[in-house]
């Protein structure tokens, strides 16, 4: 059902994830408002080549009606070279709150919230039809389609099915932003083998880090009992690469937005408010695998091991709103509020308690008292990002698991120009650990191991810092985006 129209126009780039790169929120006059969405996958595609044939296909996060969609769909298409593929409300429920953040999200980061039911899977295998028909009917000879993420990993086969009956030369990559599971840990998932098989549909495959990659390949022997080597899964006629490709940042941007005497300003208020107290910063979604309690406890443990750092360290953590239909992140926010409420009523002293506007509040309003734990519950612009990064002494990233996490490297990079080289506290099941060598890493299940981190980064001389950052700054200036 190939539309005559495409089939002139040049063959180009087509990447395809759950949600298009800017989100369609409805206005309370009733017309639609497009926003950018926070969240690893858009910062980590964002420096994409956007040529003349490129598009980004993806769900619009809200039911539009047709004739709606109509509007939409240029300013879509020529503001932000994307393709809204609507979904039925109950439909994309099932399958993004169901299978794929209830059944996919917790087991490929080993969590026991784990849930599977077989109406979510018909959802997940539903949606992924929807996108890889669409795909099918776009597509000329040629093209490049790049698949996104654990929403869509039977699209790959489906589309390499439409692709031999068209006769359409299409080469397909796919690249999960998780980690993959060990095999053992995989195979609980009553549909683990139609999964793989619709990922080996692609001609490429790709992983944030060798042990995901190694994960992956192993699991196509021991459930599919395909042969492998060291970078190809061998399926009969045909053989897929599997490929290491962690995700990178473009420092550039940071370094400029550092470079703007506004930020400086901010930056230098930043520090002035907290000239004589240490920064630690984390910057997460709000989600279970974040490891967001054990910060809070873990500073807590600290200041009770080690009271001279009473008055002398803070905790700015950004937690953003996310995925708030999701049970666990609900508990979850209850908790880190409690959490920070009783550390900072055992070891702060009067200060206001709620903070709305980021900067301005922190500079205006931290001087004089001291507050243990400022937890922002916000989405907060790229210059105070950036501002927050710079200003820190030091980054806590606490994930339980998480496929690369691009908060560290950001971190590395707004440190660039700063003499003070603030040190990356890293848990070892990010995957950024196998690549951010110079940072210190801690088992976050361990809370001793996790204030041992901290205490080593706080006490830490400064040509260890220096050298540590220099380490982590080769990587994140050479794995560019
Ligand atoms: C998934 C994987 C993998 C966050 N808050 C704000 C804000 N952000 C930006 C950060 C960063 C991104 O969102 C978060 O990226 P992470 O990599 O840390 O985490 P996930 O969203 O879980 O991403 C992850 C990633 O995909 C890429 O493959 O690394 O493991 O889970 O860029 O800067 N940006 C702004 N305001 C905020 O409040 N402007």
């Amino acid at each position: 059902t190939a539309n005559p129209k495409q089939l002139v126009r040049d063959p180009g780039l087509l990447v395809v994830s759950n949600r298009m790169p800017v989100s369609v929120k409805r206005t309370a006059e009733g017309s639609y408002r497009l926003d950018k969405p926070s969240g690893g996958l858009v910062t980590g595609l964002s420096g994409i080549d956007k040529g003349a044939s490129f598009s980004w296909y993806g769900w619009p996060g809200l039911p539009v009606p047709e004739e709606e969609l109509q509007d939409l769909r240029s300013v879509l298409k020529e503001q932000h070279h994307a393709v809204a593929i609507p979904l039925d409300d109950d439909l994309a429920d099932l399958h993004y709150n169901g299978f794929c953040n209830s059944t996919l999200w917790p087991l490929f980061h080993y969590e026991g919230c784990f849930s599977y039911n077989r109406g979510d899977w018909e959802a997940y295998q539903r949606v992924n039809q929807i996108f890889a028909d669409r795909l099918a009917a776009d597509c000329v000879d040629g093209d490049v389609v790049w698949v996104h993420d654990y929403h869509l990993m039977l699209v790959p086969e489906m589309l390499r099915k439409h692709g031999l009956l068209f006769n359409k030369k299409i080469t397909i990559g796919f690249f999960l932003h998780t980690p993959f599971p060990a095999g053992d840990h995989f195979k609980i998932l009553p549909t683990c083998k139609e999964l793989l098989a619709g990922v080996l549909g692609s001609d490429m495959i790709g992983f944030h880090t060798a042990s995901y990659a190694k994960n992956f390949k192993a699991t196509c022997t021991s459930i599919l009992g395909h042969k492998i080597s060291h970078s190809k899964v061998f399926l009969g006629k045909r053989s897929v690469h599997v490929k290491v490709s962690p995700i990178g940042i473009d420092p550039d941007s940071f370094t400029r937005e550092l470079a703007k005497p506004e930020l400086r300003r901010l930056s230098d208020s930043l520090r002035d408010t907290y000239k004589d107290k240490r920064v630690l910063l984390g910057i997460d979604r709000l989600d279970y695998i974040k490891g967001l309690p054990r910060k809070i406890e873990a500073l807590t443990q600290l200041l009770s091991q080690q009271p001279e750092w009473i008055g002398r360290l803070v905790l700015i953590q950004v937690v953003v709103p996310s995925r708030q239909d999701i049970g666990e992140n609900q508990e979850l926010f209850s908790t880190l509020n409690r959490l920070a409420d009783e550390a900072n009523r055992q070891y702060g002293k009067s200060v206001s308690a709620t903070y709305h506007d980021l900067l301005t509040h922190i500079i205006f309003s931290g001087s004089d008292g001291y507050q243990p734990v400022t937890l922002l519950h916000s989405n907060v612009p790229f210059n105070e990002l950036v501002t927050l990064y710079n200003a820190a002494d030091i980054c806590l990233v606490a994930s339980t698991r998480d496929g690369m996490n691009l908060v560290a490297s950001e971190y590395v990079a707004s440190q660039q120009e700063h003499e003070r080289k603030g040190v990356l506290v890293l848990s070892k099941f990010a995957g950024a650990a196998e690549q951010l060598a110079g940072s210190v890493q801690f088992n976050p299940w361990c809370l001793d191991d996790m204030v041992d981190a901290l205490t080593k980064a706080l006490t830490m001389s400064e040509s260890e810092r220096a050298s540590r950052h220099e380490q982590n700054r080769k990587f994140v200036v050479q794995n560019t985006r």
